[in-house]
C-alpha cells in the first residue's frame, strides 16, 4: 500500500501474520476452523474472486450470511479489495431484503444457503444485482462460494484506501420507518478496539471470545471480530439461534473467557431449568451487555451465580460500538456507567442546553467511531449527525460521580400528571417481581383521556395468575411511587424486539406487537 495510505484489513489481519501468528486459531463456528494465514489468503481468494466478478472499488456486495468462517472472509475480502460490504440482519423479510438490496445497489449478494429461500422471489427483480453467490451448496443455478473461491490466487495487493474512505455500511433499524445504510469508514474499526476494547475490556491475545450478537451487527462485529483481531485473539462463532441451551454448550465446550450478551439472555440463562444443576461459564472472566439497559437484578444474580461481572454499556450503529460503559472495578449494576476514554458526551434539553446532574436530557456523544452518514438520507443525517456530536435519541441521567443512568428512548418517555415517567424504571421495578421475566411499558389513555403506563409482562414458568394484577401494581407503586404504577397489565407470551433485543415499545403504543 502506498504511504499515506490505509486499509483496515492491513492492520486487522495481515499486522497478525507479520508479527508471528499465521498459526494462531483466530475463528472457529464449530465445523470449520481457520488460522490468521489461513484466513489472510483467503480473504485475498475472496478479493480475487470479487474483481473476477466485475465488482469495482467504492461498489457494494451485500451479505446475507449466517456466523460461520465465511462471514469474515468475504467481509474482509470485500474490503481489502477497496469493495464495501453491506452485511445484512439474517432476520428479515423479502420485502425488507429487496429495500435494502435496492437501496445500497448491492452487485453481489453473499447468502447463506439456509437463508436463500427468504431471498429467492427476490434477486431476479434487483436491477444492480448482478450475481448471487451462495454459502453452503448450490441454489437454483447461483455460483457457490466454495467453488468460485477455489481457484482463485492467493496474492492480492491491497486496495491503497483512505482511512476516511467509507469501508463498510451496517443498516441500522431505529423504531420507525425503513432501515437506513450508516456509512463507516477504513479507521473507524480500530478506533472501537483502541478505546472500548483496549481500555475498558482489556482484550488480550490469550482471549477467545463467545459473542450472542450476529456479526451482522454492529455489536457483534466488534465483540467477534473487530477486538480480537485487534491483538490476536480467538473467536468462536455461532451459526445458531443464541438459546441459553446453546450457549451454556458452547461454554462448556469452548471455555470462552469473554461471554458478550444481552439482557434479555442473561435473564434467561438463569433462568434456564436445565442449568440449575449443571454450570457453564467456568473459563470466563468477564461478561458485556448492551441493546438495552441490564436492570440490577439480572446483574447481581449472575454475578452471585457465575462469580464474574456483566459490563453494562451502550452502544449505537451509528457509533460503531459501545460509547458509555460500566468497567472492570467499577461497576454499579443498573447504570451504564461511564464514557469510555476517547469518547466525550453530553445530555442537552430540548433547547439545546447542557443540563445538570441529576437531570433527564438526550445523550449526545463525540465518537472517533462515528459513521459518516446515512446513505441517501440527508435530512436525518443531519438531524442524526451534527458536527462532531451525534444524536443518541436516549435519555439519561448523570449523577454526581459521572454515571449515567438510562431512562428511555426520546420517543418513549411520557408524562403522567405532569411528572416524566420512564418506561425503563417501572418495568426494571416489575421484573424485581419473583412472578415477572420480562416486561414492557406504554402510555396508554385513561377514560379521561389522560396518560397512564400500561405493562405487558412475561411470566416466569408455572406463575398463578390470581390476585397478580393487584401484587405487581402494589409492589411497583412500593419500589418507585405511587403514580408511576402501571394501571393495566396484560400478561403475553413474548414482547416484540429488535434483532439486538430491544424492545419495540412502538409496536406496543400501536397495538401492532
Ligand atoms: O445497542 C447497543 O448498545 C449497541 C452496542 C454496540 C454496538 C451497537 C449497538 C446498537
Amino acid at each position: 500500500m502506498s504511504e499515506g495510505s490505509y486499509n483496515a484489513v492491513t492492520w486487522l489481519l495481515d499486522r497478525n501474520v507479520e508479527e508471528g501468528r499465521g498459526s494462531k486459531l483466530v475463528f472457529d463456528d464449530t465445523v470449520s476452523r481457520l488460522t490468521y494465514g489461513e484466513l489472510q489468503r483467503e480473504t485475498r481468494r475472496a478479493a480475487n474472486m470479487l474483481r473476477r466478478l466485475g465488482v469495482r472499488r467504492e461498489e457494494r456486495v451485500a451479505m446475507i450470511m449466517l456466523d460461520t468462517v465465511d462471514f469474515p472472509i468475504v467481509f474482509l475480502g470485500a474490503i481489502r479489495a477497496g469493495i464495501v460490504p453491506v452485511p445484512l440482519n439474517t432476520l428479515l423479510t423479502a420485502d425488507q431484503y429487496a429495500y435494502i438490496l435496492a437501496d445500497c445497489r448491492a452487485r453481489v449478494l453473499f447468502v447463506s444457503e439456509v437463508l436463500y429461500p427468504v431471498i429467492k422471489d427476490v434477486v431476479g427483480r434487483m436491477p444492480d444485482l448482478e450475481h448471487v453467490v451462495v454459502s453452503g451448496a448450490k441454489q437454483n443455478g447461483h455460483k457457490q462460494f466454495a467453488e468460485e473461491i477455489a481457484d482463485e490466487s492467493d496474492q492480492f495487493t491491497t486496495a491503497a484506501t483512505h482511512p476516511d474512505e467509507p469501508a463498510f455500511w451496517l443498516y441500522s433499524s431505529g423504531s420507525t420507518g425503513m432501515p437506513k445504510g450508516v456509512r463507516h469508514i477504513h479507521s473507524n474499526l480500530q478506533a472501537t478496539a483502541d478505546t472500548y476494547a483496549k481500555q475498558v475490556l482489556g482484550i488480550r491475545e490469550n482471549d477467545v471470545g463467545l459473542s450472542a450478537a450476529k456479526l451482522f451487527f454492529a455489536y457483534g462485529l466488534g465483540n467477534a471480530l473487530t477486538f480480537p483481531m485487534s491483538v490476536g485473539a480467538t473467536t468462536i462463532l455461532n451459526s445458531e439461534r443464541p438459546t441459553p441451551a446453546r450457549m451454556f454448550d458452547l461454554m462448556n465446550r469452548y471455555n470462552p473467557s469473554i461471554f458478550y450478551g444481552v439482557p434479555t439472555l442473561f435473564a434467561a440463562m438463569l433462568n434456564d431449568e436445565t442449568m440449575k444443576s449443571e454450570r457453564g461459564g467456568k473459563s470466563l472472566r468477564i461478561c458485556t451487555s448492551a441493546g438495552e439497559a441490564l436492570p440490577e437484578s439480572v446483574g447481581n444474580s449472575w454475578k452471585a451465580r457465575f462469580g464474574v461481572d456483566i459490563l453494562d454499556g451502550v452502544g449505537s450503529t451509528e457509533l460503531l460500538h459501545i460509547f458509555l460503559s460500566n468497567a472492570p472495578g467499577d461497576i454499579k449494576y443498573g447504570s451504564s456507567g461511564k464514557p469510555v476514554p476517547g469518547y466525550a458526551v453530553r445530555l442537552v434539553n430540548e433547547a439545546g442546553q447542557d443540563v445538570a446532574d441529576g437531570e433527564v436530557g438526550e445523550l449526545l456523544v463525540d465518537a472517533p467511531s462515528a459513521g459518516e452518514g446515512y446513505w441517501n438520507q440527508r435530512h436525518k443525517s443531519r438531524r442524526t449527525f451534527e458536527g462532531p456530536w451525534t444524536r443518541t435519541g436516549d435519555k439519561y441521567i448523570r449523577d454526581g460521580e459521572g454515571r449515567y443512568t438510562f431512562c428511555g428512548r426520546a420517543d418513549d418517555m411520557f408524562k403522567v400528571s405532569g411528572i416524566w415517567v420512564s418506561p425503563f424504571e417501572v418495568e426494571s421495578a416489575l421484573i424485581t417481581h419473583p412472578a415477572v421475566l420480562e416486561a414492557a411499558v406504554v402510555p396508554e389513555a385513561d377514560p379521561e383521556g389522560l396518560l397512564k403506563p400500561k405493562a405487558f409482562v412475561v411470566l416466569r414458568p408455572g406463575v398463578k395468575t390470581t390476585d397478580l394484577q393487584e401484587m405487581l401494581k402494589e409492589h411497583v407503586k412500593q419500589k418507585i411511587g405511587p403514580w408511576k404504577y402501571p394501571r393495566w397489565i396484560d400478561v403475553v407470551d413474548s414482547l416484540p424486539k429488535t434483532a439486538t433485543g430491544k424492545i419495540q415499545r412502538f409496536k406496543l403504543r400501536e397495538g401492532t406487537n
